[in-house]
């Protein structure tokens, strides 16, 4: 183990901070990422924001989770967000995904799995065994069936890599790797709406109209069908292999796999096993050697993805890069770093498509310099995580805890007093 990074209490009052937004937006049981702008329970914040409440308070670390997992649809989707209260604040809610045959109180798409993961990295650190036990016991289930729903709706040609059918889905919404796909999305005949986001960050820090009107596309397409698992992989125009979900669910599966043989539901070993070894093969098909990093891939065009993003390096996250292929990743990132202040940017800096303001096309987020510092670390990468580490704390440190930062210039954007980004500097410093 580390030594904690604030043994010299040189992180007081970011770990301070830190657990005050936790607290502040706390809405019982669940967590919202940002007040005003995201007002309800999203899928992989909530996973990610629980490893935060762990050096809080344990029991409402494990009660996140439970929160989560109890919106569970009959089919196995954990849905992407659960609106569990009515809130003016955001758009598209309730209103919207919500149809005659599924008045669900949630989104009808599911976001990154990072659920499994969460509960094992508590089940590890827990102080109250018992509780623990219970819990996770109690969880199991629900994750396997997760688990096995994204391989039935998602991959059920068993090719070992998942399908992504909306860019929310990707939890990276509007990153450069989306762009050609997404265009080829006919824009349907949309009933007028007002993006609620635009009132809460500058238009500049966000997706763009033309993206908007694609992700609602999409929604209408969707809820129109149903939700229906089946019809859905066949019905979306937009269908892609995206690496972020796949190194996510790919570590979750480690993850289940160790939680089986903990809690002694070794009668699922079998089954997980087999989703590892065809996965781990698979991840090579997404591999660029020339490029020196993992790429998406266009489901329906079968082309790889031409965009070298962050979602690039987390197959280190997933443990599925070999020895040679995680040295290209390390050269690949220590060539980004050099290109700008802080790391690590979403998009590949030298890229034309860069832009260090716009989301998920070049600030740097906290919660992916985690995954990917953890990756770095289980490769033997342990000084470049470090760096990694130290300039988002920076970050923080000098800019606050906002939902994105500039990678040149250090200005914190987006939402502020953000939730997954307090939670992550807990994760990293306590
Ligand atoms: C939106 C809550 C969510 C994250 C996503 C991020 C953003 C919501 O915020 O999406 O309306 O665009 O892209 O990953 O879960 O923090």
């Amino acid at each position: 183990l580390r030594p904690r990074a604030d043994a010299s209490g040189k992180y007081s009052a970011i770990i301070e901070a830190s657990k005050e937004i936790l607290k502040q937006n706390d809405r019982g049981g669940y967590t919202i990422p940002a007040k005003g702008l995201y007002p309800y329970q999203w899928n992989w914040d909530s996973a990610l924001v629980a490893l935060g409440w762990a050096s809080l308070d344990e029991t409402r670390a494990w009660e996140e989770l439970e929160k989560l997992l109890s919106a569970q649809w009959n089919d196995g989707m954990v849905p992407h967000i659960v609106f569990h209260q009515p809130s003016p604040t955001y758009f598209p809610g309730p209103e919207i995904w919500g149809s005659v045959e599924s008045p669900r109180g949630s989104t009808g798409i599911t976001q990154p799995p990072v659920a499994a993961i969460s509960v094992r990295r508590l089940f590890e650190s827990a102080h109250d065994k018992e509780l623990a036990l219970k819990t996770a016991t109690e969880l199991f289930p629900k994750l396997l069936a997760w688990h096995r729903w994204f391989y039935k709706a998602r991959d059920p040609e068993g090719t070992g890599l998942v399908a992504t059918l909306h860019p929310w889905e990707s939890g990276m919404d509007n990153s450069p790797a989306w762009d050609e796909a997404l265009e080829r999305v006919p824009v349907a005949k949309l009933p007028p709406y007002e993006r609620r986001d635009l009132g809460h960050v500058n238009s500049a820090m966000r997706p763009r109209k033309e993206e908007y009107d694609r992700y609602l596309t999409l929604v209408y397409l969707f809820r129109d069908a149903d939700y229906d698992l089946k019809k859905l992989y066949n019905l979306s125009t937009f269908r892609v292999t995206d690496l972020c979900t796949n190194s996510i669910l790919h570590r979750a599966n480690l993850d289940l796999q160790w939680l089986a043989r903990q809690i002694g539901r070794d009668d699922a070993d079998q089954e997980i096993a087999t989703w590892i070894a065809r996965t781990q093969v698979a991840f090579n098909s997404l591999y660029d050697p020339a490029a020196q990093i993992y790429k998406c891939r266009d489901q329906l065009t079968g082309q790889m993805i031409d965009a070298s993003t962050s979602a690039g390096f987390l197959p280190l996250f997933a443990r599925v890069a070999d020895t040679a292929q995680a040295a290209a990743l390390a050269a690949t990132l220590e060539r980004w770093l050099k290109k700008v202040r802080y790391g690590v940017p979403s998009c590949d800096p030298t890229d034309a498509r860069f832009e260090p303001l716009r989301y998920w096309r070049g600030p740097v987020w906290a919660i992916v310099n985690w995954m990917i510092t953890d990756g770095l670390r289980a490769y033997g990468y342990d000084a470049l995580a470090e760096t990694v580490e130290l300039h988002t704390l920076e970050l923080v440190e000098q800019h606050g805890i906002y939902e994105y930062f500039d990678p040149v210039t250090g200005a914190g954007a987006g939402g502020s007093y953000f939730s997954w980004t307090a939670a992550m500097c807990l994760a990293w410093i306590l």
